[in-house]
């Protein structure tokens, strides 16, 4: 027997695989070679990952004090403590002013949890999670034209193999470093790659062509090639008409959207409109990849439907090789929206506004379906809303101080609530916040299933013991449970694969069926692929028959273009828009506290072109102030070729004075609640 335990990487939604041996200091990284996603290559955050195994993380349970201090509580007074303060706000106010908010890098088994546990012991409809703020315009979209949401409908290992990827605001180089390859292979097979970005990134570099739009203004160009490909009479009329509806509608909105007028909107010249249509349109399958970039925007619903339109004109989607998809952020942000932390949602993705499936889940769960809230709001919403109506909460997963949009603002209502318990891994600048702060078990200290962007549901397995003071996520809604609702205790056990016994129960029928998934199958095949309803073999390629709308067909999105929820103005003159650097991770709660990862990235910077730094005066390294009327931010100048001159980029992985979100815009798009991360109007001054 060996002793490598084969689990995955703490981080993003790539889950790539890898070993842990028992080493001298702790666990030691091993390559799992043979696991098809990323065969053994693992980024810098996935190398260092066992770091915070061993130090700069919770050991014990904290409380806060008469003195207004976090001191260390044992657990059964920790727990009582958030108990009271949730029994308090729901005796006092209702129980809709108990909110809860999740993470998309719980595992499908914690977010099954916490859903169930927000509807039955608390009985609030006050549940939401940060995937709104990650790909849920995606989802929206993908719903509405598909009538399902999985990021990608095939494995990455098709990309390769198709003929032409367009690569829409996403930058793998530094995003998923291992995913890169499949672009690489795609271009030694000839195949060819278009990226658009503002930025001239890692990625954008190994591209064959480069479109660097004004920030929010995708849905504009992907009107814009739609037309063109009209025009050139490039449709496959026999595909529209055998698997597509509203093409009519599509149509007629496309062609008030000419390329001059598309270049006038977006910056990007006609000729490259043509030459992308070009590229496009002849390779025999292609492909559209969406991430951050088009999806985080006030209209990210509108223009990844724009996005999947241009796609179904062109005959591209539900064949080998071609098609639409999304690449999905955190750890499990696919499997953390499919089974219930969503406001709207109930395990297996069904909807909560669904009398069936109310009927289903509340059967699995032993309680009466009418005892189940409704739909909550979403996350920006429900940050907004703490303190006035809803007073307590509970949050699993999450650091919005620094990851929210309008941080200062959602910093403010998370301060002015009457409680807060916060349940993570580190000390974050939320935690920080807490009345009661619930330290829990890391990756390779507990097992549990994600559902990597592939829609493969994958098995990361307790490797190494935890410190005595943790307890996992799962054991702690088993014990406010059984302070809160002790005749439901039961229906909250600790051990993961218990839970996930009853997911696979609780989703089946529904549309992320997982009932055909068991621990020893993921184990035994390398992930399984749903849709898997019990005997199947798992669907890693979806939509070659039919789509899941109820005629089987895909639906076209009629929309048009419209502007930025914030456009500039001579006021606000520069267009502003955030991400991501390799070495950091998200808020950064984690990543920051990796030595090797801070020498890499150890702080926030301001990217402008030099044209900018010249006319507000400030060289490389200078600190430049960035205003909006949401706040200030200071950081130093990273003076680049490799953005528009009218644009400014900052990653937004750190608290403080270099706070992205400090400036960021709130607006969200109506249709999925995605805030604007991506685009808002700025001033830029030197503040040396
Ligand atoms: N190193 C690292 N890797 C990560 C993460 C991390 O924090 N750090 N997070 C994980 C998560 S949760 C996610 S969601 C993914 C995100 O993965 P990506 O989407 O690749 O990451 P971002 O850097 O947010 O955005 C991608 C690109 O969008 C560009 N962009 C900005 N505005 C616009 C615009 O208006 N239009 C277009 N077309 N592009 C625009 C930015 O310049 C940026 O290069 O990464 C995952 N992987
Ligand atoms: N300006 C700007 N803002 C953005 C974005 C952007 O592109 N631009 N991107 C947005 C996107 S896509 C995302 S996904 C969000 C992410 O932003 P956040 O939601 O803040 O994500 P993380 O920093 O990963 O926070 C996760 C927290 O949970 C803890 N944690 C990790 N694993 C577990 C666990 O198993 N259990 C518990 N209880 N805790 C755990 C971590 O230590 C960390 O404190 O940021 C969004 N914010
Ligand atoms: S790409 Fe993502 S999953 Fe892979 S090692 Fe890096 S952070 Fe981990
Ligand atoms: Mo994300």
């Amino acid at each position: 027997m060996s002793d490598v335990t084969e689990t995955h990487c703490p981080y993003c939604s790539l889950q790539c695989g890898m070993g842990l041996a028992p080493g001298a200091d702790g666990p030691r990284i091993v390559p799992r070679e043979d696991f098809p996603v990323n065969r053994g290559a693992l980024c810098g955050k996935g190398q260092s990952a066992t770091a915070l195994l061993a130090g700069g993380r919770l050991t014990g349970p904290l409380v806060r004090d008469g003195r207004g201090e976090l001191v260390a509580a044992s657990w059964d007074e920790a727990l009582d403590r958030v108990a009271r303060g949730l029994r308090g706000a729901r005796e006092g106010y209702g129980a809709d002013a108990v909110g809860v908010f999740g993470g998309g890098g719980l595992t499908n088994e914690k977010a099954y949890a916490l859903g169930k546990f927000a509807r039955i012991v608390l009985g609030t409809s006050q549940i939401d999670y940060n995937g709104r703020f990650c790909m849920s315009s995606a989802a929206a979209a993908g719903n509405r034209a598909f009538g399902l949401d999985r990021g990608l409908p095939f494995p990455l290992a098709d990309i390769p193999k198709t003929g032409c990827v367009i690569l829409v605001g996403s930058n793998p180089a530094e995003t998923m470093p291992p995913a890169l390859r499949y672009f690489t292979e795609l271009r030694e097979n000839g195949g060819k790659l278009v990226v658009i970005d503002p930025r001239r990134t890692r990625t954008a570099e190994q591209a064959d062509l480069h479109l660097a739009p004004r920030p929010g203004t995708d849905l504009a160009l992907a009107l814009g090639l739609l037309h063109l490909v009209v025009a050139q009479g490039r449709t496959d009329e026999a595909y529209i008409a055998e698997r597509t509806s509203g093409w009519a509608e599509t149509r007629a909105a496309v062609m008030s959207h000419w390329p001059e007028y598309v270049e006038r909107i977006t910056g990007v010249p006609v000729p490259q409109l043509r030459r992308t249509v070009e590229l496009f349109c002849d390779a025999p399958a292609s492909m559209v990849l969406t991430a951050r970039g088009p999806e985080q925007q006030a209209k990210g619903t509108d223009t990844v439907g724009a996005w999947i339109n241009l796609c179904l004109a062109t005959g591209r989607m539900g064949r080998p090789y071609s098609g639409y998809g999304c690449l999905t952020g955190q750890g499990n942000g696919q499997g953390g929206r499919e089974h219930g932390q969503k406001a709207d949602q109930l395990p297996g993705y069904r909807m909560l506004t669904d009398p069936d499936a109310r009927r289903h889940v509340a059967g699995v769960w032993g309680v009466d379906p009418d005892e189940l809230p409704g739909p909550g709001r979403s996350a920006y919403e429900l940050l907004d809303a703490l303190g006035t109506d809803v007073r307590a909460l509970l949050l699993m997963g999450s650091n919005p101080v620094v990851s929210a949009p309008a941080a200062a603002h959602v910093e403010g209502r998370l301060r002015s609530l009457d409680f807060l318990a916060v349940a993570d891994v580190v000390l974050s600048e939320t935690a920080a916040l807490a009345d009661v702060v619930l330290p829990v078990t890391q990756w390779a200290e507990e097992t549990g299933t994600l559902t990597n962007l592939e829609g493969r549901v994958v098995l990361r397995r307790r490797a190494v013991d935890p410190p005595a003071g943790v307890r996992s996520d799962l054991a702690v809604l088993r014990g406010l449970a059984e302070r809160l609702a002790p005749g439901r205790a039961a229906g909250f056990p600790a051990e993961a694969e218990e839970v996930f016994e009853e997911l696979r129960r609780a989703s089946a029928g529904g549309k992320a069926d997982y009932s055909g998934i068991s621990y020893g199958r993921i184990a035994a095949e390398d992930g399984v692929f749903w849709p898997c309803p019990e005997g199947s073999p798992g669907t890693p390629r979806l939509f070659l028959d039919r789509f899941a709308t109820p005629d089987g067909r895909a639906r076209f999105a009629p929309v048009t273009h419209r502007p930025a929820a914030e456009e500039t103005d001579a006021e606000y003159p520069v267009s502003f828009t955030t991400g991501r650097v390799a070495a950091q991770y998200q808020s950064g709660a984690q990543t920051r506290r990796i030595a090797g990862l801070n020498e890499a990235s150890p702080g926030p910077y301001v990217q402008l072109h030099p044209e900018l730094a010249a006319r507000v005066g400030v060289a490389e390294g200078d600190p430049v102030a960035v205003l909006s009327r949401r706040g200030r931010v200071v950081a130093p100048a990273r003076v680049s070729y490799d953005i528009r001159p009218d644009t400014v980029f900052m990653p937004f992985h750190w608290a403080g004075e270099g706070r992205a979100n400090t400036v960021t815009n709130p607006a969200l798009d109506p249709v999925s609640g995605m805030p604007e991360f991506k685009v808002c109007a700025v001033r830029v001054e030197a503040a040396g």
